[in-house]
């Protein structure tokens, strides 16, 4: 947070008027099932973007001025007008967050961001979506503003769908701002009703791998794989995959694994949900590597470290493992029991060695508060 602080006093003069921050996520279970209408389980990371602001005086309403600890020396002049698709990089994270706020018709005023961050891009931790929870938390409170964070989450999935031009679901704005510390929200993405499930596992941690690889094929397949639960849903006449129940009308092969993917992952989560909830918590380890299994091989969103990462958690004690977030890179979350885990830290750092490949980032992680106004 005083980064973003001190930057803003160094670009500006002058004190922001707030600082706002909003946490990445970790998806525990229930992936690639958010924009079938389905379950997911995230929680909320300690590490957040920040985002240290001002109204803008003198400035016509909707104008946005940013800048990034990430990206020194840059400030990014948004006007108001600008339209979806015009801004490009990072900046179009906070501008698309302030189109869509005025596009569902709130007054919002000019302002001046700084943003910093201590979570990793790139890493599937939704740094993006921290970005989006932060600038509407940020761009409300300056206008005096307070909308739920249900609606919060809509406005920055629209940002993000309609602005930045990414077809992603609802399960990271949700988990940015509507998650709470100690507990994993259980979010149903087709009425967004939430659940704030305790996660207490004693004597075991909660294992964050990230493999610090990024494929570039990320955004084309995630648009393909939504397509194609699209028209599996259509051939088998449901509103959506998650009313889907018996897939033996679907003759294409292709599209009979991915809603295959998606009705036992939406099954798997509340598995693991009714295990949590019973105080059974070392019970949910073989739902997680099943889940990995299902996106590996019927949803084919995988690739070889997080499957290289998985398997050498699993062979040295991790009761589960999976990949979390869209897939093609990114990070696996491994139940662990707390005695394992430097060994199998240290045996996923062996894997990557053997096979010549960048030293993968190992930690534990608990589930934090959601996105608030720090000062
Ligand atoms: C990405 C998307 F942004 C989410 O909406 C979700 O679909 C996820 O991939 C897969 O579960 O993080």
């Amino acid at each position: 947070m005083n980064e973003a602080v001190v930057a803003f006093r160094e670009a500006y003069g002058t004190e922001p008027e707030g600082v706002w921050a909003a946490p990445g996520r970790v998806n525990l279970i229930g992936e690639h099932t958010d924009y079938n209408d389905g379950f997911v389980l995230p929680f909320a990371l300690e590490q957040t973007v920040t985002v240290a602001a001002a109204p803008w005086e003198g400035a016509p309403d909707g104008a946005l001025e940013v800048s990034s600890l990430r990206a020194p020396g840059e400030r990014v002049g948004v006007p108001p007008d600008a339209e979806p698709g015009s801004v490009p990089g990072w900046a179009a994270y906070p501008a698309g967050v302030l189109w869509a706020l005025r596009d569902a018709g709130h007054k919002i005023g000019a302002a001046r961001l700084v943003v910093g961050s201590d979570l990793p891009d790139g890493a599937g931790l939704s740094s993006s979506a921290a970005l989006e929870c932060a600038t509407a938390l940020a761009l409300t409170g300056l206008a005096g503003i307070a909308l739920p964070g249900a609606e919060l989450a809509r406005l920055a999935q629209r940002a993000e769908n309609v602005f930045v031009g990414m077809p992603c679901g609802i399960l990271d704005q949700s988990a940015s701002l509507l998650s709470t510390a100690g507990h994993l929200l259980l979010l149903d993405t087709r009425d967004l009703g939430v659940r704030q499930v305790p996660f207490a596992a004693d004597g075991l941690e909660l294992l964050l791998v990230d493999t610090r690889v990024k494929h570039s094929l990320v955004d084309g397949e995630y648009a393909a794989r939504r397509a194609s639960c699209e028209e599996a849903a259509r051939r088998l006449g449901v509103r959506a995959l998650r009313d889907a129940g018996d897939l033996s009308a679907l003759t294409d092969p292709v599209l009979l694994r991915r809603a295959r993917h998606v009705v036992g992952e939406n099954a798997r989560v509340e598995r693991v949900v009714a295990l949590l909830e019973a105080g059974r918590a070392a019970g949910i380890g073989p739902l997680l590597t099943a889940s990995h299994v299902s996106l590996r091989d019927d949803f084919e969103v995988s690739c070889p470290e997080l499957d290289a990462a998985v398997a050498a958690a699993l062979a040295a004690g991790a009761l589960g493992a999976r990949m979390t977030g869209g897939g093609f890179g990114g990070s696996v979350i491994a139940l662990v029991p707390a005695d394992a885990v430097a060994e199998v830290a240290a045996a996923v750092a062996l894997a990557f060695a053997e096979r010549g490949w960048a030293e993968p980032h190992c930690r534990t992680v608990t589930p934090s508060a959601g996105a608030r106004r720090v000062r």
